[in-house]
């Protein structure tokens, strides 16, 4: 017959073993903690519960920047479809939402907090246009939501441009508030200026931003009008791009810089048979006669030859892909990419949108865990610091254990640092380093480099030979400050993982 004591051991070996909190699991109890502990007061607590409900919600990112800089061209290329109007004059007063949603539908929000549904039946971009034209006093947001299987995994929000009236009307203030509702941002400007610089510094003076300045990535817009604007406008703007990744500076905000073409992409994403058609007319000419063509815009639209391609299909293609792409793209198609789906693809890699497309990927898509917990950690502090109470002490301490002692925050600074290239390690130490920072998933199995079915005991070989040779590296008297702080953190990765074993 069983004992109780031997009943209670029994129980606690069929119960399922309990794995630790995770940093977004803590960070969302310290969220309805907060929630509950302002419950006499509604406003906060309806804040809190909208930021809570959020989580069951696709990640949101802001696309922000320069007035002009090509936000919502981007947000077209990025959800695959045209959706945000775009224009040569500045046309995005209105901070908007652009959303998942089985219907698409509309919705204008007031600075007064009424919301109301604009009656559509499909999306129209000139209703958009229109209602974008309010003034940031009559109008505060508007919401809105399409079927586009480019929406599913990332709700976008674009804001007014940094130095537009609507921006300098409401105030930095008000536009650093929209983006700290964001899990991740996008910002973008043609060439970085002071002001980018000291707007994104400006947002990361907070503590949740310093301890986790994770959710950046800069981009260098209309990177096909850099330079001259000709063939080599990209690779100019490459530099740029280098140049800032290498700014000690950008570093401390921003892990990605990549140069983009918006416009190209869209276009590329949005190529049609007709246009290949008459891009292959154009690939017939010789090469001094196209050289020549493509000398200027005006030129390339208004020559009379090559007759087959009218004056309306050039001004089109010019629209759509802008100089430096029809350049490429005829290039493209005289060394033989003719097939629509071959040369799409071809031009998205000279837009540089799929390598935008994979940073947004590793580094929002892939830590939204992580990022969600920033978020979170952030509202907790905004309302803990603007709503001051007595009692509120224990919650604060909360909030700072969990931005002090969370080493997820350093394994994603590291991350970024590795990829970035601002920290390098050899071939073998880079793979290493990533595997056990988690860069192929979080699972043990996956950081240590072993099989789903590996066997505690070859788990356990993996964990103490990773912590053997990264305690080398960590002791190495060589390195500089940042490689010692970068082996220290692999190192307790690899200590956590064998804590976790010990637990398990
Ligand atoms: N050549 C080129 N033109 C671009 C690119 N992206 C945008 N444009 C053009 O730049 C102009 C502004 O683009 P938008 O996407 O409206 O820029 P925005 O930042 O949303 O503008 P606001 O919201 O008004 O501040 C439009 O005429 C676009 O066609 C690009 O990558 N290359
Ligand atoms: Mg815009």
């Amino acid at each position: 017959m069983s004992t109780p004591e031997t009943r209670q051991a029994e129980t606690r070996q069929a119960e399922p073993r309990q794995a630790p909190a995770s940093l977004l699991q803590q960070a969302r109890s310290l969220l309805i903690r907060t929630m509950t502990f302002y419950r006499d007061d509604p406003r906060t607590a309806g804040w809190l519960r909208e930021r809570l409900e959020r989580l069951d919600h696709p990640l949101r990112i802001a696309v922000t920047g320069r007035v002009k800089s090509g936000k919502s061209t981007l947000i077209n290329a990025l959800v695959g479809q045209q959706l945000a109007p775009s224009d040569a004059e500045e046309r995005t007063h209105v901070t908007t939402v652009y959303q998942y949603g089985p219907e698409p539908r509309i919705t204008v929000h007031t600075p007064h907090g009424a919301t109301q549904n604009v009656p559509v039946t499909a999306l129209d971009i000139s209703t958009i246009r229109n209602l974008q034209r309010w003034r940031p006093d009559e109008v505060s947001r508007l919401v809105i939501e399409a079927p586009f299987p480019g929406l599913q995994a990332i709700t976008l929000l674009e804001t007014p441009g940094v130095s537009s009236s609507a921006v300098t009307e409401t105030g930095r203030s008000a536009l650093a508030q929209i983006l700290s509702e964001a899990d991740g941002v996008i910002y973008l400007t043609r060439y970085p200026h002071q002001t980018d610089l000291r707007f994104l510094e400006s947002m990361h003076e907070l503590r949740i931003t310093r301890r986790a300045p994770i959710n950046t990535i800069l981009a260098i817009s209309r990177a096909d009008e850099a330079g001259s604007g000709g063939g080599d406008s990209v690779p100019a703007a490459d530099k740029t791009a280098r140049r800032y990744r290498d700014d000690p500076r950008v570093r401390t905000f921003a892990q990605y810089v990549l140069p983009v073409a918006g416009l190209l992409g869209q276009g590329a994403a949005e190529l049609t048979t007709d246009e290949v058609a008459a891009l292959t007319e154009l690939a017939r000419l010789d090469s001094r006669q196209l050289e020549e063509l493509l000398l200027s815009a005006d030129r390339f639209a208004n020559n009379t030859f090559p007759e087959t391609v009218p004056t309306e299909t050039r001004l089109r293609l010019l629209e759509r892909l802008g100089r430096f792409g029809v350049e490429r793209a005829v290039g493209l198609v005289s060394e033989g990419t003719r097939e629509l789906k071959k040369l799409r693809s071809a031009l998205l890699d000279e837009s540089r949108l799929n390598e935008l497309h994979e940073a947004v990927y590793q580094q929002f898509v892939e830590r939204q865990e992580a990022l969600r917990a920033r978020s979170v950690l952030m509202a907790v502090d905004m309302v803990l610091r603007a709503n001051p109470r007595s009692g509120a002490q224990q919650l604060n301490g909360e909030f700072e254990h969990l931005l002090s002692n969370s080493h997820e925050w350093d394994e994603l600074r590291l991350l970024s640092a590795l990829r970035s290239g601002q920290v390098r390690f050899d071939k073998q130490d880079r793979e290493s380093a990533e595997r056990l920072l988690g860069a192929h998933g979080n699972q043990r199995q996956s950081r240590l480099g072993c099989t789903s079915d590996a066997s505690e005991a070859t788990l356990a070989d993996a964990a103490s030979s990773a912590l053997t040779h990264w305690r080398e590296l960590a002791a190495n008297p060589m390195h500089d400050r940042l490689h010692h702080e970068a082996t220290r953190t692999v190192l307790r990765s690899c200590e956590r993982l064998i804590a976790r074993q010990v637990q398990s």
